[in-house]
């Protein structure tokens, strides 16, 4: 299936999950009823994802899903008991076997080769210079990214995240609201996602990412940006994005972490620039519910 094909089919399925009275699509940064694809990219990094998933994945999995048809119909039909009332004897062919090695080996390496691109890509912070592959995956890496102006040290405790900005010397702790203050605080924002104190960033602006944790394995991980760090206690890992949409995205704890796992969300508050700096100098003195309503009056 063409990337363009293969949309038409996630279109046309999303429609019909959309008559369905609990959908409610159109949100950027977190899961919504019915979805089928990713949530929609909003970094270079994402759009390689995306792109590899639409223009090359997809086409392997739906030709090794038809191969497999193809084959168990082959054998109902043809070598059933009915028209072989006699089995075959034979074991061995080693045509057959060279084939069934080789052919997988061959797609494993066609995927591997733009996947360790993406990867390259996601684990090497920009230095101004490097050029990522972007949507343009297969043609070429030619996207620019600047350099990070902005390191957020994020720690995963059993259960919630802590947040540093490393460079301006504050830090808080970011932990999920429950129903009764989600109604009570944040009725707008989804249940299970929304935290009481999100991360904030500036708009079309590189920030670094430091990922560890305090006690056991965590993970970090922002589907819209395609990033998914493992944090570990006693080492600190590192990746990057550079978001060029405003608004609020969601991720979760990806490595299961002890009975809350499911329970500490990721909140990254993307803002233009004028925003953060009135929030920074506002969080930078501790004030963060001063600083939240310079963001609230901002909406
Ligand atoms: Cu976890």
């Amino acid at each position: 299936m063409t990337g363009l094909s293969f949309r038409l089919v996630q279109a046309s399925l999303a429609a019909l999950f959309a008559l369905f009275p609990a959908a409610a699509f159109a949100q950027v940064g977190q899961p919504v009823q019915g979805q089928l694809g990713f949530q929609d990219s909003v970094t270079p990094i994402m759009d390689s994802i995306v792109s590899f998933h639409d223009h090359l994945l997809m086409w392997v999995i739906t030709g090794i899903v038809l191969m497999v048809l193809v084959l168990l119909i082959i054998v109902i039909l043809r070598f059933n008991q009915r028209t072989n009332p006699v089995p075959a004897r034979f074991t061995h062919n080693t045509l057959i076997e060279v084939v069934w090695t080789v052919v997988p080996v061959l797609i494993l390496i066609v995927i591997a080769i733009p996947s360790f691109g993406v990867l390259a890509d996601q684990e090497t912070v920009p230095d101004g210079e490097r050029l990522y592959l972007g949507s343009a995956i297969f043609s070429g890496g030619n996207v620019e990214v600047p350099e990070p102006t902005l390191t957020i040290k994020a720690t995963g405790y059993q259960w919630y995240w802590g947040y540093e900005y490393v460079d301006d010397g504050f830090d808080f702790v970011s932990v999920m609201l429950n129903d009764e203050q989600l109604a009570t605080t944040k009725p707008d924002e989804p249940r299970l996602l929304a935290v009481d104190q999100e991360i904030v960033v500036p708009v079309n602006t590189t920030v670094r990412v430091l990922v560890t944790a305090a006690d056991v394995l965590h993970a970090f991980a922002v589907p819209s940006f395609g990033i998914k760090v493992d944090a570990v206690p006693g080492r600190l890992n590192e990746t990057w994005f550079n978001a060029r949409k405003t608004g609020m995205y969601y991720g979760q704890c990806s490595e299961l972490c002890g009975k809350d796992h499911a329970f500490m969300p990721i909140a990254v508050r993307v803002v233009e620039q004028d925003q953060y700096d009135a929030w920074l100098a506002a969080a930078e003195t501790g004030d963060f519910t001063g600083a939240n309503m310079l963001l609230a009056q901002a909406d």
